[in-house]
């Protein structure tokens, strides 16, 4: 049985060309942000990582074939798309073995780019331990595939609505390195700074690079976590999104929201909250995201 991957007639041709390609997940897409913004943000984004001199691999399942690079027209029907899957590392070949149609998360994104011999991926932000862990154990997947799987993830860091210190903890056990870019604090999504101090810290998008390189070489399994802050210009202060998390979590509490309903119950619950400021936010941190990826991918492809 031969594994179903489906590329794009973009991303074929830049694997055989040799160009620079940047995985983007499809779940910001279908639970992370509402139509029409999420194709017209998924579009953005990979013109983005198109002129910073990559080519943009868009993941998903359609249909049971796993897609690596995703049509305009691909990309317009999934984001319209009702009741899709979300898929993590439990769910992917469950939902390709059965036809189905869903939506890859970090874990699920960076397996699939993992096969395609993508080694670069950006996206929002990653999932974590969620408050409350200590008695619901929901402890995203996310954490694991990092630790497993050798893909460089650029996120903005992890947004407050988890338990941030927690989810430092983990990646840390699990021996993942968690690099912010450009600062030394952990970014937390929204706002530039968690007030907690990032494990390390590097300016260099070669050196990124080169680092993922040394720990394929030295046999050391699993990927590297990049904490992007979103730009200065576009963040929304810690002191502004932090009561809106809150009440998000207390009526995820009351509403008796549990397992993968919670992320995108909160994102949507923040969105009304902020009048829509937050996915402005959101989308600008993505395409930040984006931009550094490319530019890691091109270090990688040149080295
Ligand atoms: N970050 C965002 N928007 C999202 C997510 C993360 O800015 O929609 C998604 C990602 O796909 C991530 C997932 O992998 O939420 C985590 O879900 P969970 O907490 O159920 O593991
Ligand atoms: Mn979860």
């Amino acid at each position: 049985m031969t594994l179903p991957l489906h590329f794009s007639p973009e991303v074929s041709d830049a694997r055989t060309l040799g160009l620079p390609i940047v995985a983007l997940e499809s779940t910001i897409i279908t639970h992370g942000m509402p139509w029409p913004q999420n194709v017209e943000t998924a579009r953005e984004v990979e013109q983005v990582i198109r002129d910073g001199g990559a080519v943009p691999a868009t993941i998903a399942v359609l249909a049971g074939r796993l897609h690596i690079g995703l049509t305009d027209a691909e990309l317009e029907t999934l984001g319209q798309a009702k009741d899709v899957a979300k898929l993590s590392r439990a769910d992917l070949a469950v939902c390709i073995a059965s036809g189905g149609t869903g939506a890859t998360t970090v874990a699920a994104t960076m397996i699939a780019a993992h096969l395609a011999g993508i080694r670069v991926f950006a996206t929002g932000g990653i999932g974590g331990v969620h408050r409350g862990a200590d008695s619901s154990f929901d402890i995203s997947a996310d954490l694991h595939e990092l630790a497993k799987t050798p893909v460089t993830v650029v996120g903005a860091g992890a947004k407050a609505i988890l338990d941030l210190p927690k989810t430092l903890e983990v990646l840390e056990t699990l021996g993942v390195p968690v690099i912010a870019y450009g600062q030394k604090g952990f970014p937390a999504f929204w706002s530039r700074s968690s007030g907690l101090p990032a494990p390390l810290s590097m300016n260099d998008p070669a050196e990124i690079a080169k680092a993922m390189q040394l720990r394929s070489e030295m046999g050391l399994e699993g990927g590297q976590f990049v904490a992007n802050p979103i730009p200065e210009k576009d963040e929304i202060p810690s002191a502004v999104i932090n009561p809106v998390i809150e009440a998000a979590l207390a009526a995820a509490a009351e509403d008796g929201i549990a397992a993968k309903a919670v992320t995108p119950y909160l994102l949507d619950r923040i969105y009304h909250e902020t009048d829509g400021a937050s996915l402005v936010a959101n989308i600008a941190l993505v395409k930040n995201n984006a931009r550094l990826a490319a530019r890691i991918a091109g270090e990688m492809s040149a080295s």
